[in-house]
């Protein structure tokens, strides 16, 4: 699947569908890198494609439609707004391209197998970023966790003031999606600590703009059963509702707990704390560019898998399900 070693005349050809923060970090990385020719984007509005297309010095496609049978296209990176992922993953793997996309893979469950079963049928990569799993929190957890013996219980919250709420797509219902879906990391970050989930209960809550398309907050929380018998909780709030922001994770073992707050990291045992250093969110992006480009140049595996990503989804759209239905959830055997 991957192709032999970088020479000029074989780099990756990439176009990027999207020309916010993700894209920009994408960009930077494959105009830096000989491996890869970043070759062009679709963009939005026409005042930030034209912007995206002068900085990198790159041409606009006119649509994403165009982009993803533009015949010199190796890959496409899908680094746009959450309602639009599915449908140009499918017509970019449609038109042969391997694809990566910035989680969430699509909006519900069904539509993310269907993606990893053409792709599948396609024989191209079909790669969701996961960049809380190579921040640095997440590495600390895993680095430390076997000290604090059999983990039993486990919470992370985040919760983001903003005042005004922007009327802006991660606060508009449909092109955001269920909150947890699209906030997908908060969910595999314990699908990747813990395995399998067993059973789900949620709880959401919104409260609308003027226009109710748009929401001026948002709060969901998820009560998640693992199969170990751990339990986990995962709250999401963001929103003008809220006067006090939080990122907390807090992991409990029989033999020691783990907190982190923001970047700061504890691990408490035995009434001792000590601090645990903890590495940067920053240059995740690059970090999964580069991945992509040492998959396709040296076979080397990815950090993350389809099948993990999409377990993750089907977790998150249990928990939209939970949450309309106000029952706990027992997860279908696969
Ligand atoms: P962003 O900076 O807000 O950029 C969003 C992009 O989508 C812009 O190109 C924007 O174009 C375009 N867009 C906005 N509304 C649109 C609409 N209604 N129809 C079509 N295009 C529209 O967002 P981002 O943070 O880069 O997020 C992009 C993707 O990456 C999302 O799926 C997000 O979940 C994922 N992601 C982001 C991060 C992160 O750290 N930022 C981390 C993990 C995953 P205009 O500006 O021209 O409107
Ligand atoms: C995740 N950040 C995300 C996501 C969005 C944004 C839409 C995916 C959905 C989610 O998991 O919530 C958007 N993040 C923003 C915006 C800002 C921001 C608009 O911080 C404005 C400042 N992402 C950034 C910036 C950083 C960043 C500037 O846009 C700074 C280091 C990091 N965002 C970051 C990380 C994640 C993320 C590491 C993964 C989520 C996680 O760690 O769980």
């Amino acid at each position: 699947m991957y192709s032999p070693l970088a020479t000029p005349e074989n780099r990756l050809r990439v176009g990027i569908v999207g020309t916010g923060y993700a894209a920009q970090r994408r960009a930077e990385v494959l105009l830096a890198d000989p491996r890869a020719k970043l070759i062009t984007v679709a963009g939005h509005s026409a005042a930030n494609t034209a912007a995206f297309c002068q900085q990198f010095g790159i041409q606009a496609s006119d649509s994403w439609q165009d982009l993803v049978t533009n015949p010199d296209l190796d890959l496409v990176i899908i680094a746009t707004v959450n309602q639009l992922h599915g449908a140009i993953a499918e017509a970019a793997l449609k038109a042969g391209k391997h694809v990566v996309l910035e989680y969430p893979l699509a909006l519900d469950y069904a539509t993310g197998k269907q993606l990893q079963d053409l792709a599948q049928c396609q024989n191209k990569l079909l790669h969701v970023e996961h960049i809380e799993l190579l921040g640095g929190v997440h590495q600390a957890i895993r680095a430390y966790i076997n000290q604090i013996g059999k983990v039993f219980y486990a919470r992370y919250s985040t919760i983001q003031p903003q005042s005004p709420a922007p009327q802006r797509w991660t606060y508009h219902h449909q092109q955001f999606g269920f909150p947890l879906i699209a906030a997908l990391s908060r969910i595999s970050r314990f699908t990747d600590l813990f395995g399998s989930v067993k059973t789900v209960s949620a709880q959401s809550s919104f409260w609308p703009q003027t226009d109710p398309e748009y929401f001026r907050a948002c709060l969901c929380n998820a009560d998640l059963r693992f199969e170990s018998g751990l339990m986990a909780e995962v709250i999401y709030g963001k929103g003008d509702i809220f006067h006090q922001g939080d990122r907390t994770f807090t992991i409990q073992g029989e033999k020691g707990t783990l907190i982190f707050t923001g970047e700061t990291g504890q691990l408490i045992q035995n009434g001792e704390t000590s601090t645990i250093p903890v590495g940067s969110r920053r240059g995740l992006f690059k970090q999964d560019t580069e991945a992509v480009l040492d998959y396709f140049q040296q076979g080397k595996p990815l950090y993350t898998s389809i099948e993990a990503s999409l377990e993750a989804l089907r977790v998150a759209d249990y928990c939209a399900q939970a949450s309309q239905t106000h029952q706990t959830l027992a997860l279908s055997p696969h």
